[in-house]
């Protein structure tokens, strides 16, 4: 009896504990059941042992900006700092089942959006709490000792200031940049950075959609595909919004492996600005492709109440996961409870 206690305890000793207790950082080799050859540093989970420590919510994540904590240096220049953490051993439940190691700022994929007003100085105390290298690298204009390559930020509690002037006005993505950058990538480091005009913006109901995909059996291909993470979520939870009032989409194509992704809106057409850095829009279209960190801005609005769907018309990733619903209500009906200043 003892013995087969001891038994029991040592089985469970070894079966529960040992799963996810340290992202490991050599390199891993597999060979598919193809044949193919495939490496990975992330962490591999066994689903029967894990649950997810990652809270991410899609639809307050939509709309939430940040402009980081907020003072005025002596020549009167606005200075915005903000701090973002690095990890890496933090798991999330991709899909009923699927539990994937993410990578993450902020403990959220994406990490949080940072916005900033053109001219002002933008701070970032970059704090690295994974097991592994990183670093932020902003898309922008910014010295060459703040892109984020060449300065390393080493794990266990590494940092680095990253401080540069905001611009130019636009919609860009920052990432980590650490090799094999692919992997950093793909597993969640990345986000949003948007720089307001001094003017600001038209009011308007504003979102950020990230278009990314996850590669969760590590063969460099995606298994699923998503605007902001979650696969299907805003077909399951439709975007609210309301008749005759514009609408502002902030979108980043963040989909590694897959050269290009692309989105299309139904029943509307929006009018489209690259990078978000002309005041005047390039486009008006019911379709734009991207390609990797591709970026740029929507603007449109409905007459017509109803649901629209919007979703990549690259129809596979459309059928794995990246599609969504606008549920369009009457303006007319109700008081708006969204619409807002923004860039201030
Ligand atoms: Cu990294």
């Amino acid at each position: 009896m003892v013995f087969i206690l001891l038994v029991m305890f040592g089985m469970s000793a070894v079966f529960v504990f040992p799963i996810i207790s340290e992202a490991q950082s050599e390199q891993k080799t597999f060979v598919t059941h193809s044949g193919g050859v495939i490496t990975t540093t992330g962490e591999i989970i066994d689903p029967l042992y894990v649950e997810s420590t990652m809270e991410f919510d899609p639809m307050k994540y939509l709309r939430e900006f940040n402009y980081g904590q907020v003072s005025e240096l002596p020549d009167g220049t606005t200075l915005r700092e903000f701090t973002i953490i690095a990890e890496d051993d933090k798991v999330m439940e991709v899909s009923p089942g699927v539990f994937f190691n993410v990578w993450t700022f902020n403990g959220t994929v994406p990490g949080p959006t940072i916005r900033a007003t053109e001219g002002d100085l933008v701070r970032i105390n970059f704090i690295n709490n994974g097991s592994k290298s990183h670093t932020m690298h902003f898309h922008g204009i910014h010295p060459a000792e703040m892109d984020g390559v060449f300065e390393i930020v080493g794990p266990g509690g590494g940092q680095f200031t990253y401080e540069f002037e905001a611009g130019p006005v636009g919609v860009h993505p920052y990432h980590c940049h650490v090799m094999p950058l692919e992997e950093h990538i793909v597993r969640g480091l990345y986000g949003v950075y948007i720089v307001d005009p001094k003017e600001g913006r038209v009011a308007a109901d504003e979102m950020v959609m990230v278009l990314n995909g996850l590669d969760t059996d590590f063969d460099t291909e995606n298994n699923f595909y998503a605007a902001n993470t979650i696969p299907f979520y805003y077909q399951h939870h439709p975007i609210q919004i309301n008749t005759n009032e514009l609408i502002r989409v902030y979108v980043v194509n963040m989909v590694e492996f897959d050269p290009i992704n692309n989105l299309h809106l139904h029943g509307n057409l929006y009018h489209y600005y690259p990078t978000g850095t002309d005041t005047v829009p390039s486009f008006y279209t019911d379709m734009i492709t991207l390609s990797q960190t591709e970026r740029g801005i929507m603007e449109f609005e409905y007459s017509y109440p109803g649901k629209y769907l919007f979703h990549a018309h690259k129809v596979e990733f459309s059928e794995k996961g990246w599609v969504g619903i606008f549920l369009v209500k009457d303006s007319s009906k109700q008081e708006s409870q969204l619409g807002a200043e923004y860039g201030n």
